[in-house]
């Protein structure tokens, strides 16, 4: 069918229209993020290229500036609208077969909210006026409007986090006997997660840094506002991976041509992530004073929790991609995996990420180790260590949920070309990411620190020689990368061809192989109430007593501005 028919199709299905909105933001925020990045690992490789940079972008007055940027809009501004369009696409489909539609209303509110918050946080962000990482610990104090904006930025993602709990809570109302279907159970376990884990950054940013920043306290306790930060600041992580673990689940089985292993088994990992998400912040504060170092350790030990459901995640996705590859007539110990379809740039991206993800996990648990963690603290094995994880893993689901997501939301199918342009940026950034790896963590274990313009100091790291080979040679193939998948991405968004059966297609829903049927632990697992509850008191515990003694003793700072 023509174009014409495409205001209907919209009509009936609205929530297509407002999933691509947040889609598309999110990836404008991701090409112009990660435009930064060949220019930074060059940097780790001692190749300074930033006056070439400053000249293609005059705006840019240092490396921190774009580092800002780059983390800003890679690590929160992407992550978050893809996060908003898959944790409410897919329940949101899920539940139209239980005669429950999403208050579109509160979805457009929240998208307007996170673009006007990214517009007022991109003003100062650009005219070099907040140059203090995505991270903006004080007494390091940027613009007011930074702050402003990037709260009203996070605080759109509740917004849909509370618009599809009241699409669960009507499904409740309407089906009293059913047990919440499996995407849904994600959602609303996943969005609970990001409103209790969000707290910590509300309560820094509305108490602490707005105040601030507009001149009516004179200082911050620094040691608060990063304990407030951390509080949100592990559990972002989840908010980032948990979605792509979401398209993991649901979507990637049926994409390999097999099932989902256990639906049961699935619902037990996001249950375990909301109880185990959010009281570990003091992980990221290891090498912080005036923490007791018990608190610290009760710490490290619940994080190491926290793997777990990640370790089941990893068996039941390679479980389930091994019946795929079975169920397609693979053989023997390794035939199941040639026997995947590599020629879908959807299956690939994603299982790239998976394999990514095994040196990433390793790298986490290693930081999650207490003492372990004052031999790569702020050196350059961080980012070496998080690039596998929300840099590939779950970039890379995202960029793979590209090629069948965006052909539904849009009618607008895929051709040759732009399949095998997806095909080549996928595996190139892949590549890329797993070189760039190698070049990170190993200068990181010779101290180069993270966060440093080093290749302004070009004898300071001559010891590091050999790994800077590594990220020269990463930022080069991921500027590849990025102009392929990018040219993929935006040839299909502008294809003039539409067809109103593209976009009648449902998401590709795996089949389950064990569903759990009606069980007593099926019940459990379904009251989502009683978990709620149980992660808010795990959080007071653990977090309780620290922020009792530090509110006690505030010591606030004057702010700096050293840029
Ligand atoms: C496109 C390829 C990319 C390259 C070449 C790249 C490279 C780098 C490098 C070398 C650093 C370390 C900079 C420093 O510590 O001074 C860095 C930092 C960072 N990157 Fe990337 N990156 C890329 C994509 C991404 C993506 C997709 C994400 C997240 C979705 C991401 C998130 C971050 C974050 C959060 C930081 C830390 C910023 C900070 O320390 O303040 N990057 N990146
Ligand atoms: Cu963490």
């Amino acid at each position: 069918m023509a174009v014409k028919s495409f205001p209907q199709v919209y009509a009936e299905n609205p929530e297509k229209k407002l999933t691509l909105y947040y889609l598309v933001l999110g990836f404008v925020a991701l090409l112009v993020g990660s435009l930064f990045g060949p220019f930074q690992a060059l940097n780790y490789g001692n190749v300074d290229a930033y006056p070439l940079l400053k000249r293609l972008l005059p705006f840019v007055q240092s490396y921190y500036q774009g580092l800002t940027l780059h983390g800003v809009l890679n690590a929160i501004v992407f992550t978050q609208l893809l996060a908003m369009a898959v944790m409410f696409y897919l329940p949101a489909r899920e539940l139209r077969a239980y005669g429950v539609r999403p208050n579109l209303t509160w979805g457009w509110v929240a998208w307007w909210m996170a673009f006007l918050g990214l517009l007022v946080a991109a003003l100062p962000l650009l005219a070099n006026e907040a140059t203090v990482l995505y991270t903006f610990y004080p007494p390091l104090k940027g613009h007011w409007a930074f702050y402003v904006g990037a709260t009203v930025f996070v605080a759109a993602s509740l917004v849909v986090g509370l618009l599809v709990i009241g699409m669960w809570l009507r499904f409740k109302k309407l089906h009293p006997e059913r047990i919440t279907p499996l995407a849904t159970y994600m959602a609303v376990t996943f969005w609970l997660m990001w409103l209790l884990a969000s707290l910590g950054l509300v309560v820094e940013s509305v108490f602490l840094l707005i105040p601030w920043s507009l001149g009516l306290v004179q200082g911050v306790d620094p040691l608060l506002a990063r304990t407030l930060f951390w509080y949100t600041g592990h559990p972002i992580v989840y908010f980032w991976l948990l979605p792509a673990y979401a398209l993991l689940y649901l979507v990637l089985p049926k994409l390999a041509g097999g099932k989902l292993i256990s639906d049961p088994l699935a619902r037990v990992v996001f249950l375990l992530f909301l109880l185990f998400s959010v009281p570990v912040g003091f992980h990221h504060q290891y090498a912080d004073p005036g923490i007791t170092p018990t608190w610290k350790f009760v710490h490290a030990v619940l994080t190491l929790f926290v793997a777990v459901p990640s370790l089941i995640t990893a068996f039941t996705v390679a479980a389930s991609l091994e019946l795929a590859g079975r169920m397609r007539g693979g053989k023997g110990l390794f035939g199941w995996i040639k026997a995947l379809p590599w020629d879908n740039p959807a299956f690939v991206a994603p299982v790239l990420g998976l394999i990514a993800f095994i040196p990433g996990g390793a790298g986490g648990i290693v930081n999650a180790s207490y003492t372990l963690n004052y031999v790569i603290h702020n050196t350059t094995w961080v980012p070496g260590h998080f690039h596998l994880q929300v840099g590939t893993l779950v970039t890379m689901t995202m960029m793979g949920a590209v090629f069948w997501l965006v052909p539904q939301l849009t009618g607008k199918p895929l051709t040759e070309g732009i399949r095998k342009a997806g095909l080549a940026g996928v595996w190139l950034w892949f590549v890329g990411m797993l070189v760039m790896a190698v070049g990170l963590h190993w200068q990181g274990l010779l101290n180069v620190p993270r966060r440093a313009y080093i290749a302004q100091a070009p004898d300071a790291y001559t010891h590091a020689a050999v790994p800077m080979v590594f990220n020269i040679l990463a930022g080069i193939i991921l500027l590849l990368a990025i102009v392929l998948f990018f040219y993929a991405f935006f040839a299909l968004l502008f294809r003039g061809e539409r067809r109103a059966e593209v976009a009648a297609e449902e998401v590709p829903f795996a089949e389950v192989l064990s569903d759990g049927g009606d069980t007593p632990a099926m019940r459990l697992l379904d009251r989502i109430w009683f978990w709620f509850a149980l992660a808010v008191l795990l959080v007071v515990l653990a977090y309780g007593p620290t922020l009792v003694q530090l509110f006690g003793n505030l010591n606030p700072v004057p702010g700096w501005r050293l840029w």
